[in-house]
């Protein structure tokens, strides 16, 4: 793509709304926009990012054997009434009225409208399991709003459903699921822990939190260092492991996945049963499964980034390369440039060309503030040589090689990673 083209409006000022660095540089990469208190618009190098974890979660769990569904933002309040939620929920909870003035609320979460469609649905044990999931916009009317993408009040989640015919069954599709997010939060370049946790207003019998450790991040965990335990503050008293007896030590997180056993909440409810193989009815076992899509773009960030800016781990990128034609004058910088692009571009490779006639000091800002992972110079100095530049943003690092080997060195580093194995 040619930056000239795109609207990326970067800020060279820190905005004074944003406490966190992910929503500081969020605002200054031009990747995002508030509209109201916890509501944002995602520019198109933010709508990029978000789609890349929606792929890699895409992806994960349809290995995982879960169907992708879409269920409705606008839910009828008659569905939260049969299971107490309407009530329970409380102001979290955004409620309107249709024209004929009946009830409805912005779901928040899915579980009631779900199992209404399960219970309509599936009447024998030979239809289950079902692992369903949606990549969708959610609604919760936070009181304290905050940390743009961390704590929004409309936000993506990824929420996934299980159904099946008894607790055993239903652990073996909440450690599927709990696996897939291993493989997630790896495949975004993540480093995490999963905790044991409260279940809170969602429910069910036990649960447990993903967390990107940053210092940055507003929950606090502990993790023993001797037997691997580890568990949401809110869940632990004391300074020792339940466990082992080991010492826990304190860490800071960022909550991006929460999996819970739900056992029979909502199928009893709201009556969701089939018919067992002795043609007895019984109650489907669910557990439930969430990903903050934007919170993970957000956390991301909070891990890798530096007094410049953004650190992009390649998966999650916008683009994967930025080519910098450092003097769009000269006519060889122009050639060159475009000779890269193009071919880089053929390899399927996500290119950014900054081709806009601004100062080579502004160029070298704006790439490094977003943050894409590798940046390729091409300077009137170097050319003289015949060479560019191949500048690594992590690190700083900077090699001069010719036209042909950058082509070869940026396929490297990229494209092993673009498309990983569907197996
Ligand atoms: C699980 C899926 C649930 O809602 N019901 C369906 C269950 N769980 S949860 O923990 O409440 O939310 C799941 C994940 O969504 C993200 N999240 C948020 N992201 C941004 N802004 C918010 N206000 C917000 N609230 C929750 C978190 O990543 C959470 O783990």
């Amino acid at each position: 793509m040619r930056y000239s083209k795109l609207l990326i409006p970067t800020l060279r000022e820190e905005p004074v709304e944003a406490e966190v660095v992910s929503h500081r540089l969020m605002i200054r990469a031009g990747m995002i926009r508030k509209v109201a208190a916890g509501i944002y618009t995602y520019l198109p190098l933010g709508l990029r990012v978000i789609r890349k974890v929606e792929q890699i979660v895409r992806e994960e769990m349809n290995r995982a054997g879960a169907q992708e569904l879409l269920m409705p933002m606008v839910q009828p309040a008659e569905l939260w009434q049969e299971t107490g939620r309407w009530g329970e929920y409380g102001k979290e909870l955004l409620r309107l009225k249709d024209r004929g003035e009946r009830e409805f609320c912005l779901g928040p979460t899915h579980e009631e409208v779900i199992t209404d469609l399960i219970r309509g649905e599936i009447k024998s044990y030979r239809n289950l399991p079902q692992i369903l999931y949606q990549i969708q916009t959610k609604f919760r009317d936070e009181i304290r709003p905050r940390f743009g993408l961390m704590r929004g009040r409309e936000f993506l989640m990824k929420d996934a459903y299980s159904f099946d015919r008894d607790e055993q069954a239903a652990k073996a599709s909440y450690d599927k699921m709990s696996k897939a997010y291993h493989r997630i939060f790896e495949r975004c370049g993540l480093k995490f822990q999963p905790v044991e946790a409260e279940s809170g207003v969602i429910g069910g019998t036990y649960s447990q939190e993903f967390m990107v450790l940053a210092e940055t991040g507003e929950d606090s965990l502990v993790a023993c260092d001797s037997c691997g335990f580890a568990a949401n503050v809110e869940k632990t008293q004391g300074k020792t492991c339940p466990r082992c007896r080991g010492r826990l030590i304190t860490h800071r997180g960022i909550e991006v996945g929460h999996v819970f056993m739900l056992g029979t909440k909502y199928s009893e409810a709201m009556k969701a049963t089939f018919l067992d193989h002795n043609g007895k009815e019984a109650l489907s076992v669910m557990g439930c499964y969430g990903i903050g899509i934007g919170r993970t773009a957000a956390a991301a960030i909070e891990q890798n980034h530096d007094t410049k800016g953004i650190i992009w781990p390649l998966p999650l990128a916008p683009y994967q390369a930025h080519l910098i034609p450092v003097n769009e004058q000269s006519e060889r910088v122009m050639i060159t440039s475009e000779l890269i692009y193009g071919t880089l571009s053929n390899l399927g490779m996500e290119v950014l060309i900054d081709d806009r006639s601004e100062r080579p000091g502004v160029k070298f800002n704006d790439a490094d503030l977003i943050g894409i992972p590798y940046q390729i110079l091409v300077g009137e100095k170097n050319l003289a040589d015949g060479r560019v530049e191949l500048k690594e943003r992590r690190t700083g690092k900077i090699t001069k090689v010719t036209t042909e080997e950058v082509i070869d060195l940026v396929k490297k580093l990229v494209l092993p990673d673009a498309r990983p194995d569907e197996s």
